[in-house]
């Protein structure tokens, strides 16, 4: 693979400080593995995020995230089970739900399900039930539909499978990190990344207000942003993701609350148990592109641009909801299993779009970067990160020191070529429209009320 050579590691030198560009998955938890490790114990940490905690536009702050560690790719199936005995056990429980995920596909889809599902078993069988029938997966959802939801439908439920509540357990990563009083944390945007375009270093960042922070390692954990700092096209690209929800009576939820998380992997679909009174649907899809033209991030020319996709969130625009298309297919897809919950009088409240970082194939990006000296990048979560928030940052940490795992040696390096966004494979999850642009679909309507 490309250099994986670290600047600071072969000289076997600890950074005296670290600047994290990002206080989401990445960010928060590589900060806190910063704190735990002895290593570091005089390396002065400083988080920057552009806006408070809670971030509410970033990727890892929502009502719930899926936690699973059913993969296609082994690795990463082996190191989901390691991050879910933590939720089980003693990272933040309280938001841990273990009601099972089931899967479904009725296409070419039912390739990952098979490949995912062997994996599931390779790591010991206990709870898994193979669905072989539309009836099963309503008999195992508990769906309401009576008639049929597709034929030939395929599937499986772990019933070992969870899901997390994503902001509670942000919140409480955050606290035990604000109780070290070890890291300093800003609330700032950054503009650019401080470059020496002679010696091809960085040493730290430009803030929007023209101050700098200055640090012997930035490590930037800007998720889809991340593109706005640095040149990632064909390697990291941002794609929004639709999500709805719908407030629900107190017994709707104690009969849904209890079932697993439905996903169906042929239209990207899905349905995570209702909490605190809020159902919510979404689709795991290829997304929208948001194409934004800004200043080369790298370039000495202050005129030279670049067109990358970067988020568009309701912090951009308070009145952004999904796309009408968006909104039929969440409807449609609730129509589909619990009739009685998209009747004209049971609208939608609220919607979001959330922002994946893709990369081509799903990998995560976690990488010193090639040219620059003094900068890590780690990102690229590619819509699956959240649910290794108890593990990553120490992941990520070992890669700062040289010590990439075996596993990942490859998939977490910096590509040896940008490969074009039309020619990227995906991680094969994805199931519904491809090439969607955000502005596009927005112009088609807007849902004026949800
Ligand atoms: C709709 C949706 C559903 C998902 N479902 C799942 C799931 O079920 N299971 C799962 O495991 N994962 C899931 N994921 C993926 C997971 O949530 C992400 O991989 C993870 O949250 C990414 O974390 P991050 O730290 O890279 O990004 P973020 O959480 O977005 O953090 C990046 C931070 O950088 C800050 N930032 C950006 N630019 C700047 C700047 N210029 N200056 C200062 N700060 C800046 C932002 O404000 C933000 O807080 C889902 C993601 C989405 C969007
Ligand atoms: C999953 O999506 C496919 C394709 O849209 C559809 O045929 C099938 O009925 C869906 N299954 C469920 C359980 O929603
Ligand atoms: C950038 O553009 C401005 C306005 O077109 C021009 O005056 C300036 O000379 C350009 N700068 C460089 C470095 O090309
Ligand atoms: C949002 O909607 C309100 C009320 O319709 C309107 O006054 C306002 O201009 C809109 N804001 C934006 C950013 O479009
Ligand atoms: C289901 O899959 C794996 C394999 O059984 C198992 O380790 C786990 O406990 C079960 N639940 C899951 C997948 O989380």
């Amino acid at each position: 693979m490309a250099s994986t050579s670290s600047p600071s590691s072969s000289s076997g030198r600890v950074p005296s400080s670290i600047l994290i560009i990002g206080g989401g998955v990445f960010g928060l938890s590589t900060a806190w593995a910063l704190c735990n490790n002895p290593d570091f114990k005089d390396t002065s940490i400083t988080l920057i995020d552009r806006l408070p905690f809670p971030t509410t536009d970033g990727s890892s702050i929502d009502a719930s995230r899926i936690i699973r560690p059913d993969y296609a790719a082994a690795p990463y199936a082996k190191l989901a089970a390691i991050a879910q005995e933590k939720w089980r056990t003693d990272f933040a429980p309280e938001h841990y739900h273990q009601t099972g995920l089931c899967v479904t596909a009725a296409g070419p889809e039912q390739k990952y399900v098979s490949a995912s599902l062997a994996n599931v078993q390779a790591l010991g069988v206990d709870k898994v039930e193979v669905l072989q029938s539309s009836e099963d997966i309503k008999r195992v959802c508990g769906l309401e539909a009576t008639g049929p939801t597709g034929a030939g439908n395929v599937g499986y439920v772990n019933w070992s499978s969870g899901w997390a509540n994503a902001e509670g357990g942000m919140r409480w990563l955050r606290k035990k990190l604000e109780a070290l009083n070890r890291v300093n944390f800003v609330v700032g945007k950054v503009a650019s990344l401080a470059i020496d375009h002679q010696t091809s270093s960085i040493s730290g960042a430009t803030l929007s207000d023209s101050t700098h922070i200055t640090a012997d390692l930035t490590i930037l954990a800007a998720g889809a942003w991340s593109a706005s700092l640095l040149d990632l096209r064909g390697i990291c690209k941002a794609t929004g993701q639709a999500l709805c929800y719908m407030p629900i009576s107190a017994s709707e939820e104690s009969t849904l609350s209890t079932r697993p998380t439905l996903l169906n992997l042929s239209n990207g679909l899905f349905m995570i148990p209702p909490a605190n009174g809020l159902l919510k649907v979404a689709r795991h899809g290829h997304g929208y592109t948001n194409p934004t033209t800004i200043r080369h991030p790298e370039s000495e020319d202050p005129n030279a641009t670049i067109t990358v996709s970067l988020p568009y969130t309701h912090i951009d625009d308070p009145n952004l909801t999904v796309p009408v298309e968006a909104h039929r297919s969440c409807r449609d897809f609730l129509a589909n299993i619990h009739p009685s919950l998209a009747i004209p009088s049971r609208p939608f409240t609220q919607s979001k779009i959330c922002w994946y970082t893709d990369t081509r194939d799903g990998d995560f990006l976690i990488s010193y970067h090639p040219k620059y000296k003094g900068l890590f990048v780690a990102t690229g979560g590619s819509g699956h990160g959240y649910k290794f928030l108890p593990v990553i940052g120490e992941c990520i940490v070992n890669c700062v020191m040289g010590r990439t795992p075996e596993d990942f040696k490859e998939r977490w390096a910096w590509p040896q070529q940008r490969v074009p966004e039309e020619q990227w494979s995906g991680d094969g999850s994805r199931g519904g429209p491809v090439g969607m642009v955000l502005k596009e679909e927005l112009g088609k309507g807007r849902r004026a009320n949800l």
